[in-house]
């Protein structure tokens, strides 16, 4: 029985996996890097291990300090989080031979699906649908412009070591066959050392739809349905939903099925993600398998009703699932937004530096999972996402109703944060109506900028005349600024422009 839990992680997700240790009644053990010393995943374990300099290839990357950690507190299991060492089969190895629980799959699951080829001839061989395309890496380019004329072009050529967009090239005409297959093996080889690639059939204007399952040590499998997370920049995720406005029940049952199939085709144990790309029609087709807890998992826990890093927990001890598909049932609609310290209205330009006050929104239908609190310094060093919000409603009109009235209320400053541009995305009709795909922020560019991109003189009115109210509100109020919520912090009245403005 597992009685000790090290997470090899940091911010939120350190502290997501904590909470549940502690309701499990598991201690919990923190590493941390110089950087992350006043981080509050620090604070919030019961111990904490020192684990070296801030860049992570120094400290959250480094397989002998994460284990030394783990030895020196006496710690029976690793959880991963995401990111860092979650996917890195060595690891997972290492932890087995040193008596340490891997809180995820084993070295064969993550190997077959990190590499791409392979877990395409996997996922073939299990009766999985997979994009139209090559299931060898592709030898020469004599062989990459018969293959690619049989297919038919546009194609996308990938790295095989890649994923999640890395070493991903697109090709639509004849003339760029040999120039994008040779510069696709070279930038494979340089970033993976691997430059063995395939061909894809392009699907256009797809959206990217995922199945959580869980499997346990005894063979069984179930899906939890789907997450929608076709709003993406840059590959990176920006919202995510369940249920998928686009899905139907039929084509639901089939994925899950097919989802469930594709765990099972690598003896998955653990919790695990399969992806895939849907087009308009809902053909849908295998990408790849995250083998990791997944940073949008807190939706599908609200829908679904199921704590996934417990039932990691409880895998990892080698129980049985307690829950069958039939007992599985999605109940409202869960979405997330993903907050990060960057300036939307400056091309995403990551805005670091010292959050001077954070106030969450609360009420019925609000879960935050972060980590930062008012004073915290932003370290450059990691991933820049301040902390996920996830609301609940019964349905998806209530759901953005609710998104849209937390957003609003949600104050932070200090740093720019992407919140406004979340707010925005919020009223895109394209979004309201559930018809998006993963073109969705390109597509809708001008609809996401800032209403008034505007004049910046009245940007400095706003602000002067919200600084005379500030002083004024201390007059009135002696010392305490907060005046019963009668007068307001300059910061607040930035957020309400057309209130303040009565000159
Ligand atoms: C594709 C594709 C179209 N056709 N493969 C991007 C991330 C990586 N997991 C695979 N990706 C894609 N693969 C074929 N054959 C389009 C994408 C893609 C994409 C996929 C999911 C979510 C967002 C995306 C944004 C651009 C391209």
């Amino acid at each position: 029985m597992i009685k000790k839990v090290l997470i090899a992680n940091r911010g939120e997700i350190a502290i997501r996996v904590m909470r549940t240790c502690k309701e499990m009644g598991i201690s919990t053990v923190a590493v941390y890097s110089e950087a992350d010393r006043t981080s509050r995943h620090v604070q919030y374990a019961d111990e904490a291990y020192f684990i070296g300099p801030s860049p992570s290839n120094e400290s959250y990357l480094v397989i002998d300090k994460i284990i030394e950690a783990a030895h020196a507190s006496g710690a029976d299991a690793i959880h991963p989080g995401y990111g860092f060492l979650s996917e890195n089969a060595v690891f997972s190895e290492r932890c087995k031979k040193e008596g340490i629980e891997f809180i995820g799959p084993d070295a064969f699951a993550i190997n077959t699906m990190g590499d791409k080829i392979t877990a395409r001839k996997t996922m073939i061989a299990a009766g999985v649908p997979v994009v139209p395309g090559t299931t060898e890496p592709i030898q020469d380019i004599k062989e990459a412009v018969k293959v690619i004329k049989e297919i038919g072009l546009p194609v996308m050529v990938k790295a095989s070591a890649g994923g999640g967009g890395k070493g991903m090239r697109l090709v639509t005409k004849e003339e760029d066959i040999v120039s994008s297959v040779s510069a696709a093996k070279s930038e494979a080889l340089a970033a993976f050392g691997d430059d063995a690639v395939y061909i894809e059939k392009y699907i256009n204007s797809p959206h990217h739809i995922e199945f959580q399952i869980l499997a346990d040590k005894h063979g069984n499998c179930v899906h939890l349905f789907e997450r929608e997370c076709s709003v993406q920049r840059r590959h990176q995720k920006v919202v995510e939903e369940t249920p998928s406005p686009i899905m139907t029940e039929k084509v639901r049952k089939e994925m899950g099925k097919h989802a469930v199939a594709a765990a099972k085709a690598v003896n998955y144990a653990g919790a695990g993600t399969i992806e895939f790309i849907v087009d308009d029609d809902l053909n849908y087709y295998f990408l790849e398998m995250n083998t990791r807890l997944q940073v949008e998992h807190p939706i599908t826990e609200w829908v679904v009703g199921v704590d996934l890093v417990k039932q990691q927990i409880k895998i990892a001890n080698g129980e049985k699932l307690s829950f069958k598909q039939e007992d599985l049932k999605q109940n409202g609609h869960a979405i997330e937004v993903r907050i990060y310290a960057e300036d939307p209205d400056n091309n995403f330009m990551p805005s670091p530096g010292k959050i001077r006050y954070i106030d969450e929104p609360l009420g019925l239908g609000i879960r935050h999972d972060g980590y930062v609190y008012s004073g915290y310094e932003i370290p450059m060093f990691y991933d820049p996402m301040i902390s996920k919000m996830i609301v609940w409603g019964k349905d998806r009109e209530e759901a953005i109703a609710r998104m849209r009235r937390a957003l609003d209320a949600y104050t932070l400053t200090g740093v720019k944060t992407s919140i406004p541009y979340l707010r925005r995305i919020m009223d895109v009709p394209a979004f309201v109506e559930g018809r998006y795909n993963t073109h969705f922020v390109q597509d809708h560019a001008g609809e996401l900028k800032p209403e008034e991109d505007k004049d910046e003189q009245l940007q400095d009115i706003i602000a002067i005349t919200a600084f005379a109210d500030y002083l004024d509100s201390l007059k009135q109020s002696q010392s305490k600024p907060d005046n019963n919520g009668k007068a307001l912090s300059p910061w607040k009245l930035f957020g309400r422009k057309k209130s303040v403005i009565r000159l």
